[in-house]
């Protein structure tokens, strides 16, 4: 598929997806926005693919959804055509995991869309922001709710209110990022995790990822009920018992995604 606004590679069991607008420090337009949703369309439904890393470039993972694009609209518009949700959520329903690779700037929808990934691996140059207030605006595609949930609420607090960016040491101290990695490492590094995953049991891990995610909705007794039914079902698959009988004849597990 040729696509314009972002690169699209897979490698080995890994799909790569890399935003891929230059000029305009990869600016979330909704050209690249629908592009994006249908790379992880075609990753989702392809069986070879298990894992999806999403990075940027070495200067920026995003900067922000197109600025250019939206000065103009006026509240009529936006609400009548929904503008820029359509698309957005395709990350958030993807069932297979996500990882961001980001190095340097994520800033407002950028950083949005990397937090809306399973997990964040940042570069050591990366710097994370909701500067949306000093354009006149505040979060729109989740900042206020997802980083607040990660980072808490004071820090939470001053970045969408300042507009105040953070390192990527202080994203990792803050549990923002799962861990830092030297920009020229990021995206094999990303892969290698990804590769990790694609290799364990598909629908485990996907069970897996609903279960820590179910945590963000739900009260704590909700969640570990929730947990408690997912984990019995492992129990109906192939996998639990190759991955179980591989560890007591110590041996690598082959699952067979079943
Ligand atoms: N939009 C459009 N163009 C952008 C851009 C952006 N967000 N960010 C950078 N660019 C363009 C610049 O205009 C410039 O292009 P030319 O003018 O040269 O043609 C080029 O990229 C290089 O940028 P700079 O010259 O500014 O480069 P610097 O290294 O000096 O600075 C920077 C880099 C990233 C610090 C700076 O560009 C910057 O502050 N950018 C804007 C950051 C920002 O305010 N982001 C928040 C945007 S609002 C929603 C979904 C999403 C959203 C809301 C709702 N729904 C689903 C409902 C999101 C909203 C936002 O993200």
């Amino acid at each position: 598929m040729a696509f314009e606004n972002i690169t699209v590679e897979t490698r080995g069991r890994v799909g790569l997806i890399a935003l891929n607008r230059p000029k305009a420090m990869n600016a979330l337009c909704a050209a690249l926005i629908s592009e994006l949703g249908q790379a992880l369309n075609t990753f989702e439904a392809d069986d070879g693919i298990g894992a999806i890393v999403l990075t940027g470039s070495e200067k920026a993972f995003a900067a922000g959804a197109d600025i250019k694009e939206m000065k103009d609209r006026d509240y009529m518009d936006v609400y009548m055509s929904n503008f820029i949700t359509n698309g957005w959520e395709q990350v958030t329903v993807c069932r297979k995991p996500i990882i961001a690779a980001v190095a340097g700037f994520a800033l407002g929808g950028g950083c949005e869309v990397a937090m809306m990934c399973d997990f964040i691996l940042a570069a050591d140059n990366a710097k994370f922001g909701q500067p949306e207030i000093t354009i006149g605006t505040i979060p729109g595609a989740g900042g206020t709710q997802r980083l607040t949930r990660a980072v808490g609420k004071s820090k939470a607090m001053e970045m969408c209110l300042t507009g105040r960016l953070m390192d990527a040491a202080e994203a990792e101290r803050s549990g923002l990022v799962s861990r830092i990695v030297p920009v020229a490492e990021l995206v094999d590094e990303a892969v290698k995790v990804a590769d990790k995953i694609a290799g364990l049991s598909r629908p485990v891990v996907m069970l897996c990822k609903e279960a820590v995610n179910v945590a963000f909705e739900t009260p704590l007794s909700q969640g570990i009920r929730f947990e408690r039914r997912l984990f019995h079902s492992t129990f109906s698959t192939q996998d639990q018992k190759e991955g179980m009988a591989a560890f007591t004849e110590k041996r690598p597990a082959v699952f067979k995604n079943a």
